[in-house]
């Protein structure tokens, strides 16, 4: 029996705003203003309190991959609860959903990474990671390699480790972060921070921050670069293709470990398993959550090169979760990935709805208001800007137009985020063509109205 609500909202919405810290969110203002509160999902579909059916272009959080509403995906959680709700993985023993996944996934990363080490998320990998990259150089009688290099605007998670190898500014003016040891060098955002500078010239130049970061810090002191590989929350920043060849040509000539987090990136989002592929990169640590349970059960973990298991093997890692490989999320993930396979998703990605989306997401950029339009897979972003010509911002302080536009989305039953000035979607990778259609229909009407806002409030000015 589906679960029907029949609840009033500003009753819902009441005790949300009593009691319900949001995150990422200024819980006062949005208390007066009042929660959206969701109750169904249908494959790309979610309904609202009131009964709304909204296009949800952001997949959850960059998660749902399959669609909403998969019976199968509850049925193996119901099993996996029925048989062992709960066991840990700590002292000598093991389960089957946790052997499972992790020969399944050894199975689909690139045969040189063979190893999983389970979290509850993909904050969690990355404190896994951080830890475990140090560790390896300790094992290996280096400990000063220690030094972890990230890039600026860079989204790693939200715990103390991984907020401390994220980028994000704001993030670490809270709690007293960056943790020590963690180095950023530049994003390659060529149409933020580009200048005059041909696009593939900026991606080149952007990758070699990361050789001058190793040549300042030492070669012997760095132990791993860190880096998505494609910036989700920092606005899907696709970078100019001469970045990641570069990238990877500088992990190759110094020896440093290359984690590419895929907590985004992996499970189909860009055309292929991982992101990894399509770029080009051979990474020697792997973060992974989201799509591997298309979020419907908290999970994440690290899958590592057979030279770190081997030299992390050697010894006891004092590290570990709880929910490290829990029975029931690692069934549902099991079956997330069996249906990923069985309907062959990542090739519809790649070879169908990916280019039937690109091209219709590069005619956004017939709008007055959309600057640059990138797309890789089915991760995409468009900028917002008073002159394409320049490519200037707004008078306004950023993110002002990016949030009229989100509301206007919003208020379209679209779920569309902003960065800033920037537009994103992630949808879920099952969207027909006619649910694409619909989605760039309603994207269109939201850009039209928040052309007329900006308009009407004198917003449209460039920075100065
Ligand atoms: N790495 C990347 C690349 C991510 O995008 C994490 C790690 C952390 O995963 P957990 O499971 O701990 O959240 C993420 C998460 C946003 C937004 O505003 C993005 C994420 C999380 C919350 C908000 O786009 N990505």
């Amino acid at each position: 029996m589906p679960l029907t609500n029949t609840r009033p909202t500003a009753q819902l919405q009441a005790l949300d705003a009593a009691h319900h810290m949001h995150p990422f969110t200024a819980n006062t203002g949005l208390a007066e203003k009042g929660t959206r509160i969701i109750t169904r999902g249908d494959g790309v579909w979610l309904t609202d309190s009131e009964g709304e059916r909204l296009l949800d272009a952001m997949g959850g959080l960059w998660c749902v991959n399959i669609g909403y509403g998969r019976e199968r995906l509850a049925q193996a959680a119901e099993r996996q609860m029925r048989a062992l709700p709960y066991y840990n993985t700590f002292f000598q023993t093991s389960h089957i959903p946790a052997i499972d996944l992790a020969a399944k996934l050894a199975q689909l990363a690139p045969p040189h990474l063979n190893s999983v080490f389970f979290a509850g998320s993909g904050s969690e990998a990355n404190d896994t990671n951080l830890r475990m990259a140090r560790t390896y150089w300790a094992l290996k009688g280096q400990p000063q390699k220690s030094t972890v290099i990230s890039r600026k605007n860079a989204y790693h998670g939200s715990t103390l480790g991984a907020a401390s190898l994220g980028g994000m500014g704001a993030m670490h003016d809270q709690g007293g972060l960056p943790i020590p040891g963690i180095h950023h060098i530049n994003q390659p955002n060529w149409w933020l921070e580009g200048g005059d500078t041909d696009p593939q010239d900026f991606g080149r130049q952007r990758a070699r921050e990361l050789e001058a970061a190793i040549h300042e810090i030492g070669e012997d002191r760095v132990a791993a670069f860190i880096a998505e590989p494609v910036q989700g929350a920092g606005g899907v920043i696709v970078p100019p293709d001469s970045y990641w060849p570069e990238i990877q040509r500088i992990c190759d000539a110094y020896d440093i470990l290359l984690i590419a987090d895929e907590v985004i990136c992996g499970f189909g989002r860009t055309g292929n398993w991982f992101g990894s592929e399509t770029v080009g990169w051979r990474p020697d640590i792997m973060t992974i959550a989201k799509g591997l349970s298309s979020g419907y059960q908290p999970i994440g973990g690290s899958i590592v090169s057979d030279d770190i298991a081997a030299v992390i093997g050697a010894a006891e890692f004092n590290h570990g979760y709880t929910y490290s490989g829990h029975p029931v999320a690692a069934a549902v993930a099991l079956e997330n990935l069996a249906i990923l396979e069985e309907e062959q998703i990542v090739p519809y990605v790649r070879d169908t709805i990916g280019p039937y989306l690109a091209t219709k997401w590069q005619s956004l950029t017939d709008h007055p208001l959309v600057g640059e339009a990138r797309i890789i897979g089915l991760m995409a972003s468009i900028a917002l800007t008073p002159d394409k010509a320049t490519r200037a911002a707004f008078a306004a302080d950023p993110g002002t137009a990016g949030y009229i536009c989100r509301e206007h989305c919003f208020a379209n039953n679209l779920i569309m985020r902003h960065v800033y000035d920037r537009m994103i979607i992630s949808p879920p990778l099952v969207i027909s063509k006619d649910e694409v259609d619909i989605m760039i229909d309603r994207i269109w009407t939201a850009l039209d109205q928040t052309y007329q806002t900006l308009q009407d409030d004198g917003l449209l000015r460039p920075a100065g």
